[in-house]
């Protein structure tokens, strides 16, 4: 609830980072703060078949890949390249309008989606993503603009009982991991209805929680980085095969990848768009 009498007035500002009134609001607190919440603009039957095409591809991963297989490098939890398992549903959400628009406001100049997992938070388990991390994990520095940025899809509504997300605000802004202490006085739990993204920062700290509920929680995660960051898993290889328009191609960064030979790196000057 924003009250009516909040001072909005400011003096001795001579810069500010306000958003133009056309921006999505995201923008100016993910910069501030390092996350937000935005609606993806899904009508409720898209929300459901979405969480049913989720558990098909689901079930499908699990066998090819064999579940003891993925239990025992502790990947159970996790669909890689989701959008890479045959259905092309995946691929929209990731280049879902509103998300580009504030992504573009964000990070500067080109960028690619990186990775794109389907992820499950199970009932009543250990969960994989439960301790707290960085979605570019083992770094330690901090950027004045973003370099990559994670969208977290809600398959389901995200709440406190099913382990949502905890995130620490800010913390994009220091490099170093805070003490437990800090922790218990700072970690804000995010909850979000099915259909939303929670925008991150990449480098700001996060985790999910327990899920005490009876049903799993699902997400899709997306990492979008500068193209400069290598991908998770080739997504131009993975993609052969599939009919793609120059904007989809760009998109999963097929005008990025390494030239195998000085040749083919003279012939890509040709086509390069960076
Ligand atoms: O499950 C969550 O809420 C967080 C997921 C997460 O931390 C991740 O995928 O990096």
């Amino acid at each position: 609830m924003i009250r009516s009498d909040l001072p909005l007035a400011a003096y001795g500002v001579v810069e500010g980072f306000r958003t133009a009134a056309s921006v999505n609001p995201a923008v100016e607190q993910l910069r501030a703060i390092g996350y937000a919440i935005i609606d993806s603009g899904n009508t409720q039957s898209e929300i459901i078949d979405i969480g049913d095409r989720f558990a098909r591809i689901s079930d499908q991963y699990i066998t090819e890949h064999g579940r003891s297989t993925l239990e025992s490098i502790n990947e159970i939890d996790t669909i890689r390249a989701i959008l890479t398992q045959g259905d092309e549903t995946f691929l929209q959400i990731a280049m879902n309008a509103v998300l580009k628009s504030v992504i573009e406001e964000l990070i500067v100049g080109k960028y690619i989606l990186n990775q794109q997992n389907g992820i499950t938070n199970p009932p009543r388990k250990q969960y994989s993503q439960s301790a707290w991390h960085r979605d570019l994990p083992y770094q330690h520095f901090v950027s004045s603009r973003p370099l990559a940025l994670n969208a977290l899809y809600c398959v389901d509504d995200f709440t406190t009982d099913n382990g949502s997300t905890f995130v620490l605000p800010a913390s994009h802004k220091i490099e170093q991991f805070p003490s437990e202490d800090y922790i218990r006085r700072n970690a804000v739990q995010v909850v979000a209805k099915a259909g939303s993204f929670i925008i991150l920062d990449c480098m700001l700290f996060h985790c999910g929680a327990y899920n005490n509920t009876l049903s799993p929680r699902r997400a899709i995660n997306h990492l979008f980085t500068v193209p400069y960051i290598k991908q998770q898993i080739n997504l131009p290889m993975a993609m052969v095969g599939k009919s793609l328009n120059d904007e989809q191609k760009a998109f999963l960064g097929f005008d990025y990848q390494i030239p195998p030979s000085v040749s083919s790196y003279i012939s890509s000057r040709n086509s390069q768009k960076y």
